[in-house]
């Protein structure tokens, strides 16, 4: 069934808000056939995702999606079918008297950041009747579980990851930059074996460059650190599975690495009096359960340590030494998140259930 959907995205921080929206705009439009548009209160916030993006405009089709600025004096045109409001940014005000009197109110939907933590199998579907409108709005969250909103997913992504490269190890480091680099910096001095490590600008870059100093690139050891433009995204979803471990960060990027079927490490991004202590151990517990304790201890270990509580040139040589095993498990634990039917399907079905 062709809906017309509006997704409406505040650009907090960062590239997750934006990022998450864009994935999921696209992926209505190309593999679902939905008409999507896509409102951006800072469109220049997708370019570096999505070069053929032009910040300028109002109102720009790409990849089948209709993007277009959500600006300040929000004028409506018309309401959509659906109307995702994402990460909670609060509809134009305008909108939202327009969805009121519309002679079909369209399925409102909240779409929550993702957790791994038991509660949102509850809250996930939940209603919420407007105060004052004859309107009610839906909660949405991703998991990890069928019981949940699912994951971002495209069809026919590839889940095995290629063979594991016998010489240099190549990695990639998005990460803030309270990350502990210095402490990976150290370990990767200290390599047998040689590594690439792949750079992105901006946080990663500023935080490796104030660990080492200015340079284009740095040799610590057999290890060569590089910096890395920011590619657009299905760029960097492919370098995500060249490389034999990610470091990855935030939500979308943290998503991509699980589908790369490769060893990851998680920063999880800070929130007040440490709630993301809380989800970060949420997600541990699932994603190692199935796994020896001496190896879900070795993935605890570098995990946390990346995350503020321990040495990550202490953790490092465990989990490098397990690489062949953490590949194989996380390829078994894509595998086992690919059976359940990824987010925009979620979607469309819990729409045409409202209907
Ligand atoms: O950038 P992030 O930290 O994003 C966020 C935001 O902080 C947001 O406010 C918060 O709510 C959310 O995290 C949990 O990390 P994330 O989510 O991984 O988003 C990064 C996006 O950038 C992701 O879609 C991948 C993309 N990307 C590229 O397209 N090319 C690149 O080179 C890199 C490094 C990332």
């Amino acid at each position: 069934m062709l809906l017309h959907w509006d997704i409406f995205c505040r650009v907090i921080d960062n590239y997750g808000d934006i990022g998450v929206c864009w994935r999921l705009a696209r992926q209505l439009a190309r593999e679902q056939g939905q008409a999507v548009r896509l409102w951006v209160d800072d469109p220049a916030s997708l370019r570096p995702l999505c070069p053929a993006c032009d910040p300028a405009l109002a109102a720009q089709f790409i990849e089948g999606v209709e993007l277009r600025r959500w600006p300040t004096g929000f004028v409506v045109d018309r309401v959509a079918d659906v109307v995702i409001e994402a990460f909670a940014c609060e509809l134009p005000a305008a909108y939202v008297a327009a969805m009121a009197v519309s002679p079909r109110p369209p399925c409102w939907i909240n779409l929550e950041y993702l957790s791994a933590e038991a509660w949102v199998e509850n809250c996930h579907g939940l209603a919420s009747p407007h105060p004052s409108l004859p309107l009610v709005k839906y909660f949405f969250f991703p998991g990890f579980t069928p019981a949940t909103g699912g994951l971002l997913r495209e069809a026919g992504l590839p889940l095995a990851p290629p063979q594991e490269p016998a010489g240099m190890l190549e990695i990639s480091l998005f990460c803030y930059d309270t990350a502990p680099v210095s402490g990976l910096l150290a370990a990767l001095a200290a390599s047998p074996r040689p590594i690439l490590c792949h750079v992105p600008p901006g946080q990663p870059l500023a935080a490796v460059t104030a660990a080492l100093g200015p340079a284009d690139s740095w040799r610590l050891g057999q290890s060569r650190i590089q910096p890395l433009p920011f590619l657009p995204l299905d760029d960097y979803d492919a370098l995500l599975r060249r490389c034999a471990i990610n470091f990855v960060r935030g939500e979308d990027s943290f998503v991509r690495a699980q589908w790369a079927a490769r060893p990851f490490i998680w920063q999880i991004y800070p929130q007040d009096d440490a709630a993301h202590q809380t989800k970060l151990d949420a997600f541990l517990d699932r994603y190692c359960a199935a796994l020896p304790s001496s190896t879900a201890a070795v993935i605890r270990a570098l995990f946390t340590a990346w995350n503020g509580g321990g040495d990550v040139a202490q953790a490092w040589p465990d989990f490098l030494a397990r690489i062949p095993e953490i590949t194989r498990h996380n390829a078994n634990w894509a595998r086992q998140l690919a059976v359940q039917p990824d987010l925009a399907s979620n979607l469309l079905r819990f729409v045409a259930d409202r209907a």
